[in-house]
């Protein structure tokens, strides 16, 4: 089963909330309430941590997953001004993964056990990860969209009420916000370019936005865990919320360096005040959450065999730790 639930029950069946003390409770709620942070030593529900592992745990795995589209760019980028930004920027997207397992461990939840889930398929991670960088225009659109999709929904979690996972995301969101200009000055380069590069970029919006849409997730009706996740303050806005602010920002971005959003039933809504948008595939979305992206296998089999040709690192590191800790016992005791 394609699911984040660490406790490896079927969807659906995760145990019932067990007796939680109405005092604890009610304290806990009161501080939500305020707006104060939970920290990893106080006292929360059960399904408020198992709601947070869930979707920190998902959101660390796409950070890494989300090195490996790029990352194929690295050795083909046009320029060493242009390989020198994409490797910056690739190496940061692991050390958000890093932070956010961080952030996920403070719950009571190893790094092995979050792995284990990626690459045994019960863990998620972002769909958009799953679709393929033909050109260098690729990588254009996924700083422009991809992370630009990723601040508007992270800038809310900077006041998450888990302290841990707020903290992770001060510093993620100033990096997106690099990651999202470089990406968009790459898109107005190849637009202003020749027209061979102006295809190249056209092309590659036109395959980009619909999946950078799907990346806010299900539409609020289809979202099972939002209200909850709202009432705990983990998530501040809802799908649809996030996903309507991306198309009224990025919509006018196209515009302003000549490029065309692929939705002929896009345009500007002067009652809402919002743009009006065409219907998402949400089969499409369904099928990739159920492992049939495009390049789902390819991402997953070069997943495990970074973490398989990794092993004699995290050998050497735990060795060389047994022997600092041993130095150290002894200096004690002299
Ligand atoms: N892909 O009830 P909801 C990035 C799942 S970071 C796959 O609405 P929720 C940086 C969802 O988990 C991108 N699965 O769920 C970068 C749930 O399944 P579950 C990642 C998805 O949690 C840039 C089910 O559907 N960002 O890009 C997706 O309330 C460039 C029902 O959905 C984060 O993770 C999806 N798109 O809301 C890196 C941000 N959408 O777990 C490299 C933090 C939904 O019950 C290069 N996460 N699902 O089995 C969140 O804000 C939330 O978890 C949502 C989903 C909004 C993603």
């Amino acid at each position: 089963m394609y699911t984040t639930d660490l406790s490896g029950k079927p969807a659906g069946q995760a145990e019932p909330p067990s007796e939680e003390p109405a005092e604890l409770l009610a304290r806990f709620e009161a501080r939500v309430a305020a707006d104060e942070f939970i920290e990893p030593k106080d006292w929360m529900p059960e399904a408020y941590r198992k709601t947070l592992v869930r979707q920190i745990s998902q959101h660390a795995h796409s950070e890494v997953v989300g090195m490996l589209p790029e990352g194929n760019w690295i050795t083909r980028a046009p320029s060493l001004k242009r390989k020198a930004v994409l490797l910056a920027k690739v190496q940061d997207e692991g050390g958000h993964g890093l932070y956010l397992y961080c952030a996920a461990e403070t719950l009571g939840t190893s790094r092995q056990e979050m792995i284990d889930a990626l690459h045994s398929g019960r863990a998620k991670y972002s769909t958009i990860f799953n679709y393929p960088t033909l050109s260098w225009a690729d990588v254009g659109a996924i700083g422009w969209l991809v992370d630009g999709a990723a601040i508007l929904n992270q800038v809310p979690l900077q006041r998450t009420s888990y302290g841990p996972y707020a903290r992770a995301m001060v510093r993620v969101c100033k990096e997106e916000s690099f990651h999202q200009r470089q990406g968009y000055e790459i898109m107005m380069t190849l637009a202003a370019g020749t027209p061979a590069q102006k295809r190249m970029a056209q092309d590659a919006l036109d395959r980009w936005w619909w999946p950078s849409l799907m990346m806010f997730g299900p539409p609020d009706e289809a979202s099972p865990n939002s209200a909850q996740s709202i009432r705990w303050r983990i998530k501040r806005e809802t799908n649809d919320e996030l996903r309507q602010k991306f198309v009224d920002i990025t919509v006018p971005q196209a515009e302003a360096i000549g490029l065309q959003v692929p939705d002929p039933a896009l345009c500007w809504n002067e009652a809402r005040g919002h743009y009006d948008f065409g219907a998402i595939d949400w089969e499409e979305f369904r099928a990739v959450i159920r492992g049939e992206g495009p390049v789902a296998k390819e991402r997953m089999a070069a997943r495990t065999k970074a973490w398989e040709d990794g092993a004699w690192v995290r050998a050497a590191a735990e060795a060389h730790a047994v022997k600092q800790a041993a130095r150290r016992q002894a200096e004690a005791a002299e």
